[in-house]
């Protein structure tokens, strides 16, 4: 990376973009680097854009040396070393999955070439907007010149969920919880899944496995954990009476400091759906999928070898079946 740092947010005027600009700028993801703004937007948010700019002059972040407001992705990305896709469009009251996948596959073509012909060559790109994993993988399909490690999509959101939950149950502090896993989808076919690498890590060092701390409680694990999880954005929604936006951002800044910055602990995992060109778990290759990863210097690598539940099995199944069907719609969209 340049000695700025220069990373583009799409969306940026939305509910997430308010909440997650000023993480990045104030320096919680990337420290005290210097780091310049590109703020994407569709042109009726223009407005609401210069507005964000003002404020964050107000600000007086140290690190902050510009802010870009712009309606081309092309300008937004040009040289960019970090892009965060969070503007889409949104599921409309009667509108079908197939209809907000046509709709998002081509906002993402066009994202993916842009980034393909302007960003830096070793761009990161996080995928926050639905549906995230197959947004992602239109936009690294069209990207070629990018390597596909560069993307992930979010499900960092669903995994800080699930660490909640577990640490609830247990009345522990949820930096205590280790490796839960969300596999698949964002969506409610995903699977969190506590026991098969999940541990509590206590004061002294020692690691003790969940499925041994919630012996007496595996049915609420395999269920109502499961279900709680799934459905926890809806939740959010009827209660707040908008979507998930303070934690979405949180997640996702999340997300960027320990892929880009920190990297994981050691024999620690955090989920991210990423590219699937292996087979991991016996997926099918070609989509993108939330896996157990491991962060080091900027990448990602899948955890291998984790030893599968039979539900756990026909969970993946399930998430896998979701993500194969949308893959198919967003190929009738760039076939037409
Ligand atoms: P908002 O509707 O508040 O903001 C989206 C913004 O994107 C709007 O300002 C809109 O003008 C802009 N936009 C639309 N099309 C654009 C385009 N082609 N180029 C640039 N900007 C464009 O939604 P918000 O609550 O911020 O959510 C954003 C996305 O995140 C949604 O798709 C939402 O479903 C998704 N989410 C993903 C989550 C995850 O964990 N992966 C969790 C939270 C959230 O549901």
């Amino acid at each position: 990376m340049n000695n700025v740092t220069k990373i583009a947010i799409s969306g940026a005027a939305g509910n997430i973009g308010y909440a997650l600009i000023p993480l990045l700028a104030s320096g919680y993801v990337f420290g005290d680097r210097p780091i310049e703004l590109r703020l994407l937007e569709i042109p009726h948010a223009l407005k609401a854009l210069a507005g964000i700019r003002m404020e964050l002059i107000d600000c007086a972040f140290p690190c902050l040396t510009d802010v870009l407001c712009t309606t081309d992705p092309l300008e937004a990305f040009e040289n960019a070393d970090v892009i965060v896709l969070v503007g889409g469009y949104p599921r409309k009251q009667g509108m079908e999955r197939k209809d907000l996948i046509q709709a998002n596959t081509n906002i993402f073509t066009t994202m993916g070439r842009a980034i393909d012909d302007v960003a830096s060559p070793d761009v990161k790109v996080l995928v926050v907007a639905n549906p995230a994993n197959t947004n992602c993988l239109v936009a690294l399909s069209e990207a070629s010149s990018i390597p596909t490690k560069n993307f992930c999509a979010l499900s960092y959101l669903d995994h800080q969920r699930a660490k909640a939950q577990i640490a609830i149950k247990l009345g522990v502090s949820t930096n205590c919880v280790k490796n839960v896993t969300i596999w698949g989808n964002h969506s409610e076919t995903q699977f969190p899944d506590a026991l098969t690498d999940g541990y509590f890590l206590s004061d002294n060092g020692e690691k003790i496995p969940l499925s041994s701390l919630l012996a007496n409680d595996l049915d609420w694990v395999s269920t109502d954990f499961v279900t709680l999880v799934q459905n926890r954005g809806k939740h959010v929604i009827e209660v707040r009476g908008n979507s998930s936006a303070l934690s979405a951002a949180q997640a996702t800044a999340d997300c960027l400091k320990t892929w880009l910055v920190t990297g994981t602990q050691d024999g620690e995992t955090v989920s991210m759906a990423v590219y699937n060109d292996k087979g991991y778990y016996g997926i099918k290759k070609g989509i993108v999928f939330s896996f157990p990863c491991e962060c080091k210097d900027g990448n990602w690598y899948v955890k291998n070898g984790l030893s599968l539940s039979d539900l756990a099995l026909e969970k993946l199944e399930i998430t896998e079946t979701e993500l194969l069907e949308e893959l198919e719609a967003a190929h009738n969209v760039l076939s037409k």
